[in-house]
């Protein structure tokens, strides 16, 4: 198979770590707004409202608010023929729970959209990255709720038809198999445990009402328009099994259970048997309601996003009792100790591709690392410029020696933006430098880095020049 000549390179974003303007044209908080700073290592403190005093990075993020046309010009000079980026909930329901949209937040993604087009890109929309109301969490307990449900949907129900003609591409839940393994889902489903909770239960619940909501807005969107094409996004964690040990490969199918739990109702339609032996393991209970089944089998995905930065490695002494590690001796790792490992991603294209038969979008990939600008403020980010060649040409293969159907490649955080994970301005991906640190003091001033004028010449090959 050859790359697609509509093949839709790009860069991705997330509003609650790009937008800024917490509070402007009536937004309400989300739970990134209350959710502080990392320093030196401590992990981000999460409060139930914004105290003063305190830095939480979204509150200004880069203020892509104000500088949408500047970044969007950036973008288009680089050649991007697509942008992913989210809408923040939060801009069209400031609670969640509100019958009528703030017209505020629908006119500022007009014009966001409007801008794009007018360079040809595409526009590639999350519609929840990381940005559930605070509100529907304090009030309704967040994605436990079946009521969130409604309020997704009605969500969708207004950007759908609002953007029919100016988005085609949609992608309902931002890394939704991070529901399962992460300890609390607070990122993905706005959740924190309550005492007496037991975690497996609501991981379960709250996994079911995000794949309903999700199936429903498929429902919805392909009636609203039928050219919608409306995906999954899975961060997808390639695994390796430690030894030829049996016990190690089976630790290995058991790290990947959680992960083909969501694709396989998201791509499939159903709970399979992965997805029930996964609920035994986890020692919880899924309850679904009258409906549910035909809705899930209804509501499959056009496509499957995933974002990919690393790979891991599964052992088990005795065929239960899982080791996970990143632990790799055949593997160079980033700043961050995330191990680079090139070869996995087109693994990991071709076991996706295999199990589920659907397009696949590469919508986050990339290098965060430690830029340190030069004397006369040049920026020569070789490293970065490395990874993402390499990354690129193990995509290749994975479409032109392996037959995958690969559609787009978006880069995490093409201009530098929040890290989610820590929190950090100083993790940087950007082809796009912004001054800001892990204060949030700086100018935001917007500067090309070397891996600019590189990643432009990919788009213009399709690919195919990825030298440097
Ligand atoms: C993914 C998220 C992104 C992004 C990325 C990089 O999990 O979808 O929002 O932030 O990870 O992670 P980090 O920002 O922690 O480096």
């Amino acid at each position: 198979m050859e790359i697609r000549n509509d093949f839709l390179w790009g860069g991705a974003t997330a509003a609650n770590q790009y937008e800024g303007a917490y509070l402007e044209g009536g937004k309400g908080l989300s739970i990134a707004d209350v959710e502080m700073g990392s320093r030196h290592g401590v992990p981000r403190e999460i409060h139930d409202h914004v105290h003063e005093g305190c830095y939480y990075p979204s509150h200004r993020g880069v203020d892509f608010y104000h500088h949408y046309k500047e970044d969007i010009a950036l973008f288009a000079e680089m050649g991007f023929k697509c942008f992913r980026m989210s809408i923040a909930w939060t801009r069209i329901f400031p609670q969640g729970d509100e019958e009528i949209p703030n017209e505020a937040g629908l006119e500022f993604y007009d014009r966001v959209f409007d801008e794009l087009l007018g360079y040809g890109i595409e526009p590639v929309v999350t519609i929840s990255h990381f940005e559930t109301p605070l509100y529907l969490v304090q009030k309704y307990g967040s994605w436990r709720n079946r009521k969130l449900i409604d309020f997704f949907v009605r969500y969708c129900e207004v950007i759908f038809n609002r953007y029919k003609t100016k988005v085609k591409y949609w992608l309902t839940f931002n890394e939704i198999n991070e529901t399962m393994n992460k300890k609390e889902p607070y990122h993905q489903a706005g959740i924190l445990f309550k005492e007496g909770e037991n975690p497996a239960d609501i991981k379960i619940m709250a996994s079911h009402n995000m794949m309903v909501a999700s199936a429903k807005a498929v429902i919805l969107g392909h009636e609203i328009n039928p050219d919608f094409m409306i995906g999954a996004m899975f961060q997808y964690p390639t695994t390796y099994a430690r030894t030829c040990r049996p016990t190690d490969v089976l630790a290995r199918r058991y790290h990947m259970m959680p992960n083909f739990y969501y694709g396989d109702v998201m791509c499939r339609g159903y709970y399979s048997n992965t997805c029930t032996a996964q609920i035994k393991r986890m020692g919880g209970t899924l309850n679904m309601e009258d409906g549910d089944a035909e809705i899930l089998r209804k509501g499959t995905v056009d496509y499957i996003a995933i974002s990919y930065y690393f790979t891991s490695v599964a052992s088990s002494e005795d065929g239960n009792e899982l080791t996970v590690t990143r632990d790799n001796p055949y593997l160079d790792r980033s700043d961050w100790n995330w191990p680079i490992d090139p070869m996995g991603l087109r693994i990991g294209l071709n076991e996706l591709y295999d199990r589920y038969q659907l397009p696949l979008f590469v919508v986050e990939n990339g290098l965060g690392a430690i830029d340190k600008p030069a004397e006369d403020g040049t920026i020569d980010d070789d490293y970065r410029i490395k990874y993402l060649k390499d990354h690129i040409d193990a995509l290749r293969d994975a479409i032109e020696l392996d037959d995958v159907d690969v559609i787009g490649y978006t880069t995490w955080g093409c201009i530098d933006v929040i890290s989610v994970g820590t929190g950090e301005m100083k993790k940087r991906y950007g082809f796009i430098y912004v001054d800001k640190d892990d204060e949030g003091k700086g100018t935001l001033r917007r500067s090309k880095k070397k891996s600019f004028a590189w990643y432009k010449k990919v788009i213009a090959s399709n690919g195919k020049d990825t030298s440097y």
